[in-house]
């Protein structure tokens, strides 16, 4: 985990606070894709039961429909993702503003997204699918032509391996585990991988301890010391890898001195589900965006490919709508290489991000005429310019209790966010 160097708020010429290491890419980066997509898309999220009826559900199907694992079986055999088009989701990320892709390359069902050689249960020895391809070496040749990032979701738990649930021979379900990981590693050069399935569960028990976490990370590192590696590793989650995970959420605080990444779907459901028309809308994505930023955070935004593995329209229309904003003026500073104010108290109108000696402070509720937002500062600094991005009107500055009064001279720019750049120093 990377620690901070200086801290917020000590050189304001520091555009990154914390030492430069393997994860500088990935604090600067900011946000990132990340794709569910898996045996469980041939079902779009609905499962008609022998009795006739109707269970849905989307990764977690198999197990929320208690589908046998035989016909589970066969519906993987009829996966077909013909029409997953690498360059068209890497292209969606691109517009999105996102830096980075993580794709799962095995849920907690085990089915494996490559073709792996410790079992046939993956997209090459049991689909419809074409197999002379390779959906995970088409992604990162289109994510490294584009610039992009790439990581792989992979789950410790294991529905499917017999060996997983037996403590008897969970060791033998470990070195496959190992082998696959080794795989991906050896055979695709992913920048990061995210972990998850390492919890506790009653059924099958896992069998995965801290102790196991410990020592597969440092098995990764010594075959990638540059591996970006998720918290999940381990049960402790707190300790282990590089990053915390909350999880379709924003932690309430900032948390000084911790890498964290929030992930959360564009609806209720991170794998595909065609019934799940609950669908979050471009503003209030944008603000989390902008939130998470504020507090010192990665934002992880979910897609889930339908069974021929397009990602939906009101997907790529949400992402569309967000990279669009960040583009807009310049907006995106409040973003990219962005980070923790460490300055100021975090305010009630919208959130404030710094980068070396700005000030982003992305405003959702603008002021009326005349009116002011207060900046309450916890650090005591100067503000030597301020100006509205993507607008020439004035914001006039005045110091006032704790802090600033900004009272900008028109209207908002923007009405998912305008932002204020404010030049700041030490104090005199
Ligand atoms: O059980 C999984 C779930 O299916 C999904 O992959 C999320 C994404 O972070 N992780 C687990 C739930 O915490």
């Amino acid at each position: 985990t990377a620690s901070p160097a200086a801290g917020p708020g000590t050189d304001y010429a520091t555009d990154d606070p914390f030492t430069a290491d393997r994860t500088t890419w990935w604090r600067q980066d900011r946000f990132g894709m990340f794709i569910h997509f898996g045996a469980y898309s041939q079902l779009e999220g609905e499962y008609t039961r022998s009795d006739g009826t109707v269970c849905r559900d989307a990764e977690w199907i198999k197990r929320s429909c208690a589908i046998p694992t035989r016909r589970y079986e066969d519906v993987a055999q009829g996966f077909d993702p013909s029409a997953f088009d690498a360059k068209a989701i890497v292209k969606a990320a691109q517009d999105a503003g996102q830096r980075y892709i993580v794709i799962t390359s095995k849920h907690h069902d085990g089915y494996a997204m490559w073709p792996t050689r410790q079992n046939g249960w993956n997209l090459r020895d049991h689909s419809s699918f074409d197999r002379r391809r390779d959906i995970l070496a088409e992604l990162k040749s289109a994510a490294d032509d584009a610039g992009i990032k790439l990581g792989f979701y992979y789950s410790i738990w294991d529905w499917h391996d017999p060996d997983f649930a037996d403590p008897a021979t969970f060791p033998k379900y470990e070195k496959r585990m190992y082998a696959q990981l080794k795989e991906l590693i050896d055979g695709y050069h992913p920048d990061l991988l995210w972990f998850d399935g390492e919890w506790d569960t009653d059924n099958p028990v896992n069998r995965w301890s801290s102790r196991d976490g410990e020592r597969l990370e440092a098995y990764l590192r010594g075959l990638d010391p540059g591996l970006v590696i998720n918290n999940r590793v381990g049960k402790r989650r707190v300790v282990d890898g590089d990053y915390g995970t909350p999880e379709q959420e924003i932690p309430d605080a900032p948390v000084d001195g911790q890498l964290w990444e929030s992930c959360m779907t564009l609806n209720d459901h991170w794998g595909y589900a065609r019934y799940d028309q609950n669908w979050k809308s471009p503003a209030t994505l944008t603000r989390n965006l902008l939130d998470i930023a504020g507090r010192g955070g990665n934002y992880l935004l979910n897609v889930g490919p339908d069974r021929l593995g397009r990602v939906p329209q009101p997907s790529v229309d949400r992402l569309r709508a967000i990279g669009s904003w960040l583009r807009t003026a310049g907006q995106g500073r409040a973003v990219y290489g962005a980070g923790a104010a460490g300055l100021v108290a975090e305010p009630s109108w919208g959130a404030v991000s710094r980068r070396g000696n700005t000030l982003y402070a992305s405003v959702r509720s603008w002021p009326a005429a005349g009116q002011s937002l207060h900046l309450g500062a916890t650090t005591p600094f100067r503000v030597t310019g301020a100006r509205v991005l993507g607008s020439d009107q004035r914001i006039t500055v005045t110091e006032a209790g704790d802090g600033f009064d900004l009272t900008p001279s028109g209207a908002a720019p923007d009405p998912t966010a305008s932002v204020i750049a404010l030049t700041v120093k030490p104090p005199a």
